[in-house]
This record gives C-alpha cells, sequence and structure tokens, in this order.
C-alpha cells in the first residue's frame, strides 16, 4: 500500500498521508510521493482544490526518526539537507500552488507535521486532534515554516511560549490562538473536509490563486506596496470568466457557475 494515497474527485484531488503505524511520521518516499501529487495539483486543469489529509488516529508526526542515526560512533547528520530537499520545497509548493489546500486534521500534528498543516490555506481539525511544536524536546529550531507560521497566526508570545515549551495544544485552543479555521466533531472530520475543499473546487480557482498570492506577499509588504500589488491582482481577476460570470449571476439573482477561469 502506497504511503500516500492520491485520488480525484469533483474537482478535488485528496492526498492521504498513509503510514498510520508511524503516526505518518514523514520519510523521503513520502516526501516523493507528496511532491508528486502537488506538482499534478499544479499543472492538471481538472483539480481546482486540494484536500490533506490522514489515515489512523495521527496527522503526522514529522521527520521520521528512527531513520536517524544518533549513536555515539555515527557521524553528524546535516538536517540542512532534509530541509533544502524536501521540507522547504514542500511548504513553498503548498503556499504558492495557484488553487486552495484544505487540511485535515485528524490526532496529532507534531514537529513538521504541525507545520506542514499550518502552512495550508484552510485547516480544519477534529476535536481530539493537536499540535505540538516538538522541536525543542529533541534540541531542534521549529521548521517547515514554523518560525514565520506561528508568530503571524498566534503572536510572538504564544508562538514563543510554542516552540520553547513544546506543550501540547488542542484543537480548541488552536482555533482560539487563531492557529486554525474550526475544530468539528471526530467522525464529521473528513466529510467536513471533503465539503469544504468541494465548495472551494466549485469556486473561482483563478480569484483564489490570487488571493492567495495577495496573502502570502502581504507580510513582506508595507500597506503602499501591498495596495499596488491588489492593484494588479484586481486587474487580472477582473479579465477572468469568473468575474463576468460572478457579476451575471448576482444581478439575475441566481448562483454562480465558476469555471475555474
Ligand atoms: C514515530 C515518530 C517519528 C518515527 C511517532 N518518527 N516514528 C526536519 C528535517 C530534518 C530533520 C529533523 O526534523 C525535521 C522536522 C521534524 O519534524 S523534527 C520533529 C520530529 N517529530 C517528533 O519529534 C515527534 C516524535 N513523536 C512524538 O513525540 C510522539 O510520537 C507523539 C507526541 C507525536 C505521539 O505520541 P503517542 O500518541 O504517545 O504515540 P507514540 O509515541 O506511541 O507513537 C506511535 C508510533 O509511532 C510509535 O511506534 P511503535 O512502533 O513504538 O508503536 C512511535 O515510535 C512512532 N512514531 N513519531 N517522528
Amino acid at each position: 500500500m502506497s504511503s500516500v494515497l492520491v485520488s480525484l474527485d469533483s474537482g478535488v484531488l485528496q492526498v492521504t498521508l498513509n503510514r498510520p503505524e508511524k503516526l505518518n511520521a514523514l520519510n523521503p518516499e513520502m516526501h516523493k510521493l507528496l511532491r508528486q501529487a502537488l506538482e499534478r495539483a499544479a499543472d492538471e486543469r481538472e483539480v481546482r482544490a486540494v484536500l490533506l489529509a490522514a489515515a489512523g488516529r495521527g496527522f503526522c508526526a514529522g521527520q521520521d526518526l528512527s531513520e536517524r542515526d544518533v549513536s555515539p560512533g555515527a557521524a553528524p547528520i546535516d538536517l540542512s539537507v532534509s530541509l533544502g530537499s524536501y521540507y522547504n520545497p514542500l511548504v513553498r509548493r503548498l503556499r504558492e500552488l495557484p488553487k486552495p489546500v484544505v487540511c485535515a486534521v485528524n490526532g496529532v500534528a507534531a514537529g513538521a507535521g504541525a507545520n506542514l498543516a499550518l502552512a495550508c490555506d484552510i485547516v480544519v481539525a477534529g476535536r481530539s486532534a493537536s499540535f505540538i511544536e516538538s522541536f525543542s524536546r529533541i534540541g531542534l529550531v521549529p521548521d517547515a515554516g514554523g518560525t514565520w507560521f506561528l508568530p503571524r497566526l498566534a503572536g510572538s508570545a504564544r508562538a514563543m511560549g510554542l516552540a520553547l515549551l513544546a506543550e501540547k495544544l488542542s484543537a480548541e485552543q488552536a482555533v482560539a490562538w487563531g492557529l486554525i479555521w474550526k475544530v468539528v466533531d471526530d467522525d464529521v472530520l473528513l466529510p467536513e473536509g471533503i465539503q469544504l475543499a468541494k465548495q472551494l473546487a466549485d469556486g473561482p480557482t483563478k480569484g483564489y490563486g490570487l488571493i492567495k498570492k495577495a496573502m502570502l506577499a502581504s507580510s513582506g509588504n508595507s500597506l503602499d506596496a501591498q495596495l499596488e500589488l491588489e492593484r494588479d491582482l484586481q486587474r487580472e481577476a477582473g479579465f477572468s470568466e469568473d468575474y463576468r460570470e460572478g457579476v451575471a449571476a448576482f444581478k439575475e439573482k441566481r448562483p454562480p457557475r465558476f469555471k475555474g477561469k
């Protein structure tokens, strides 16, 4: 059985981490398959939204630590290689993908697993899910974008506490702190994730891509620069077929039929 399952239905590419016995800890094979799935999402017109989900009782326990030889005689491991080859491209791909990415967090999300979830656009979590910036427990620095996402989402005091103390944050607390979109009962998590992704897959895909671009740029921009960017992106959105359709539907008092163009 593949460690990452991929299926396309109604415009939603569902990508499921599938190594439940290791709480979906990420190894090179999973990274390869994840990358392939996200490239497919970027390339195929039929894909209009992505749903990242996971099998079993955990979402993702971060980097697979069993593959690291840390015995006294072993050569020191250069972790930057793994970040440069796998994690950094993965986070960039998710953020820069011009299509919405929903993440359904079904259980514990630890280390890079937590930050993988935070790299997605809409994060919905099951009530029993939790987030742990577990890096400091093993002497590491939050990676996979953690030191960028956390202060922006939760504020610097909470970001620092999460990173230094590595305490488990409940899904309810993650919502209260602004880390994620919402919490739902565990038994409806997947249907809820699918429903959200389908809703987005039926939307103005091109406009969504431009929204992602604007949001991503905002944290490095002055208000002035952001206003200029909004002007440019709005020009592009205004030339889309979906803008015409959206306004026509509004005038005709009917639901829009977006084509993603
Ligand atoms: C695991 C793992 C795991 C292997 C559970 N690996 N097997 C990036 C680039 C380069 C280098 C370094 O790092 C990074 C980014 C990172 O992600 S660093 C952070 C790595 N992750 C962690 O430190 C989390 C380690 N895991 C845990 O702390 C716990 O397993 C959590 C809190 C996630 C869940 O605890 P429990 O619910 O009590 O489950 P468990 O500990 O019993 O785990 C279940 C199984 O999964 C168990 O296997 P076993 O054969 O004994 O049943 C664990 O060994 C395995 N597993 N995480 N990361």
